[in-house]
């Protein structure tokens, strides 16, 4: 790794440019990367302000979790209006990472609970190494989840299993999310970095488009009425097949010069 590529933002987060790969790294293992205010802000910083070039992001927790979501020791006294202004900046961060510029590859392992569960739903692909477990201990604690899981992970697993999660406090394995639709990919312990990696140098091959169009339009798409849907669809079908590098690629497969589905 080239040290002058890293950037260091005190405190929570190590960023590190990989050509066109971003590498953004939980920074508090000795508090198991739980998620105080000040790391919040810093992900909504670093995902509001992608460089210039970068296609492609990946979060990873350092140390033996992803995250164990939210800094308890921060829930204080807050009252009920500060409780909703704390929500919404969690909103706020983690739409950043959805809605951003770049398609965001979630890389987890040991702990992804609570608000760590939260992030790695904001991200567009989930890749789980064996040790990942997940759950949502905010029921146990006896608060609701305030980060969008409440949108997010039921778009993943659906409602019932969401909501037994909070009810029962069940911890998910790495198997179990794998199946259920948390993660996309399962791999061995310590192989998801290369893994993620290797995922966000595929996607950053992607006409910017298409990529646009995975983050921006599908998401709205399935939260719309069928009918609105199928506009929505229609519009960025014709937009995106009319890009000149859509068409360019069209016609190298056609001119055998593309690689088949599955080479
Ligand atoms: C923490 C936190 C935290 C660890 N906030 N300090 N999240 C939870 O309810 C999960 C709480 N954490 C755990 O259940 C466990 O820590 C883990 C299963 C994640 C990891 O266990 P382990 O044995 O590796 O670590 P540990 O010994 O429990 O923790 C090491 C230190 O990290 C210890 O501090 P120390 O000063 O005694 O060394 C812990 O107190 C600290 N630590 N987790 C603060 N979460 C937008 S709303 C989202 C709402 C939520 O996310 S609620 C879910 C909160």
């Amino acid at each position: 790794m080239s040290t002058s590529n890293r950037q260091e933002i005190p405190g929570t987060l190590m960023v590190e440019r990989r050509e066109e790969v971003l590498l953004v790294r939980l920074s508090r293992p000795e508090k198991r990367n739980a998620m105080n205010d000040e790391m919040v802000l810093e992900l909504e910083q670093v995902f509001s302000n992608i460089p210039e070039g970068i296609k492609c992001a990946v979060i990873f927790g350092e140390g033996k979790h992803f995250s164990a979501g939210l800094d308890l020791s921060e829930l204080t006294d807050r009252d009920v209006v500060q409780g909703f202004h704390h929500s919404r900046m969690w909103h706020r961060a983690l739409d950043s990472v959805q809605f951003g510029s770049v398609p965001v590859v979630a890389v987890v392992h040991g702990a992804c609970v609570g608000g760590g569960l939260e992030l790695a739903s904001a991200c567009h692909i989930r890749v789980a190494e064996a040790s990942a477990f997940y759950a949502l201990p905010e029921g146990q604690r006896g608060i609701f989840v305030g980060g969008g899981a409440s949108v997010r992970v039921p778009k993943l697993i659906g409602m019932a299993r969401m909501a037994d999660m909070m009810f029962t406090g069940r911890v998910i394995t790495s198997e179990e999310g794998m199946s259920m639709g948390i993660s996309q990919y399962l791999t061995a312990e310590g192989q998801g970095l290369t893994r993620g990696i290797e995922l966000a140098k595929k996607i950053s091959c992607n006409t910017a488009i298409t990529n646009y169009a995975l983050m921006h339009v599908l998401p709205r798409i399935t939260d719309s009425s069928q009918e609105q849907a199928s506009m929505l669809e229609s519009l960025i079908a014709a937009i995106s097949a009319n890009e000149p590098e859509a068409k360019g690629r069209m016609n190298a497969f056609l001119a055998g010069k593309a690689k088949k589905v599955g080479e």
